[in-house]
């Protein structure tokens, strides 16, 4: 079914057939992305940062998203803070974007002056009786889980964010992510909606089309398979793959390494997914022979053969490994084009060049998020031609972005679309 541009978003929700990819319009249209801003980035948790990118006090990330501006700091008694990037005089940004060290934050217009805990020191000419006390600067609801820092723009936060917390910190631990440091970070704009950005990494159907470099670490049977239209012998390795995955969680789960799926992929508002995958060929890390990129392994691991603990969320995925980590979020920047910003981690003591190889450790990564940006960019152009309709999911490959294309639908109508 054609829906004419001017239908209302809830005619477009309501076309969506399940098993089938979300109608155009959702991809496309103006109104529709500013929903998405304002339901999926503005009353959702999403993923902001990493505690270690804030280490001393002053530091500061500053993170804009849609309209609004977020400053993330570390402030001089050593917490984590989150502010609007509002002045509270008359609303100018405090702050550009990006990274920063501050001892206060001074507005540019008036220099109104706020300590790093957000409370307004000073503001000239208001008069003797003006009361600093109610302007400060305002908080923005903050979740620290084992390193990673998410945000609310929400006055309301949803509060299952509790189950992401709960299943994430004993997972984390090991990786000691707050004592992690970034090693290097790529700001790849894609030329295509988020919500394509998002369906390319919840299948590995395109795997092997387009990732020769992931391949050689990453296994695509583990998100899922075709048997019926295999050949014999790729079935028979798929499914011995699926017997010693199985063998192989359930031994990481008796030796103390949670590995079981965790989804919380529809009716949630939060939705995350976890789970331990095996890495192929060497086995270590998703670098170019699968072997360990840095020598100082993360945290306290004391391994590197225990794969990949995967996260992801409805802004970005994660892959936690023995030696680094690679963390990506995606912020929508307009209909047609989404910011996915990766950073990879290593232990904070580990030097480049003597612990790690920094092409050895990026390299993989580098070209797999160019490759998907290539194919967000196809996609997108294919969705706002007059004669795209809604394709179908592969039950077998696909099934998860029928669960977010669900879980997106009921999140907009819960949220009054
Ligand atoms: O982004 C990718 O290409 C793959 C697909 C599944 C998860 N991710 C590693
Ligand atoms: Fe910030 Fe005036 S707008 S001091
Ligand atoms: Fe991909």
């Amino acid at each position: 079914m054609v829906s004419p541009a001017s239908a209302p978003i809830a005619d477009l929700l309501a076309a969506r057939r399940p098993g089938h990819s979300l109608p155009a319009g959702l991809y496309t249209r103006q109104d529709v992305f500013d929903a998405d801003l304002q339901v999926f980035f503005g009353q959702h948790w999403i993923l902001a940062g990493l505690e270690c990118e804030l280490r001393e006090p002053g530091d500061v990330q500053t993170l804009d998203i849609g309209r609004a501006s977020v400053i993330l700091l570390r402030d001089d008694d050593l917490q984590i803070r989150a502010f609007h990037n509002v002045c509270r005089h008359r609303g100018a940004r405090l702050l550009k974007a990006g990274p920063g060290v501050v001892s206060r934050l001074v507005c540019p217009y008036h220099q109104w002056t706020y300590d790093t805990d957000g409370s307004l020191l000073h503001a000239g000419h208001m008069g003797a009786d003006f009361d600093r006390g109610c302007k400060s600067l305002k908080p923005v609801a903050l979740r620290l889980v084992g390193g990673l820092i998410y945000i609310c723009l929400s006055d309301n936060p949803p509060k299952d964010i509790d189950v992401l917390a709960q299943t994430m910190e004993p997972r984390l631990a090991p990786y000691g992510l707050r004592e992690a440091k970034v090693a290097h970070q790529t700001d790849v704009i894609e030329h295509g909606n988020w919500k394509l950005t998002m369906e390319n990494n919840r299948e590995c159907y395109h795997c092997a089309g387009s990732h020769p470099e992931l391949c050689v670490s990453f296994i695509a049977y583990d998100f899922g398979f075709d048997a019926a239209t295999m050949s014999p012998d790729e079935r028979a390795r798929a499914e011995a793959h699926v017997a010693e995955r199985e063998a192989r969680e359930a031994r990481w789960e008796a030796e103390g390494h949670p590995s079981r799926t965790v989804a919380r992929v529809v009716d949630c508002a939060t939705n995350f997914r976890t789970q331990r995958l095996a890495i192929a060929g060497k086995g270590e890390s998703h670098t170019p022979d699968a072997s360990a990129a840095s020598a100082k392994l993360l945290g306290s691991m004391t391994r590197k053969d225990l794969g990949d603990t995967h996260l992801w969320h409805h802004n970005g995925w994660n892959h936690f490994m023995g030696d680094h980590a690679v963390c990506s979020i995606v912020i929508p920047l307009g209909p047609d084009s989404t910011l996915v910003r990766t950073k990879w981690l290593v232990h904070q003591d580990a030097v480049e060049g003597v612990d790690y190889d920094l092409h050895k450790l990026t390299s993989v990564w580098i070209a797999t998020t160019d490759q998907d940006a290539e194919l967000v960019r196809v996609s997108h152009a294919g969705v706002q031609d007059p004669a795209y309709e809604p394709g179908p999911y592969s039950r077998h490959t696909e099934q998860e972005l029928d669960n977010f294309a669900g879980w997106y639908v009921d999140r907009m109508r819960v949220h009054g679309y």
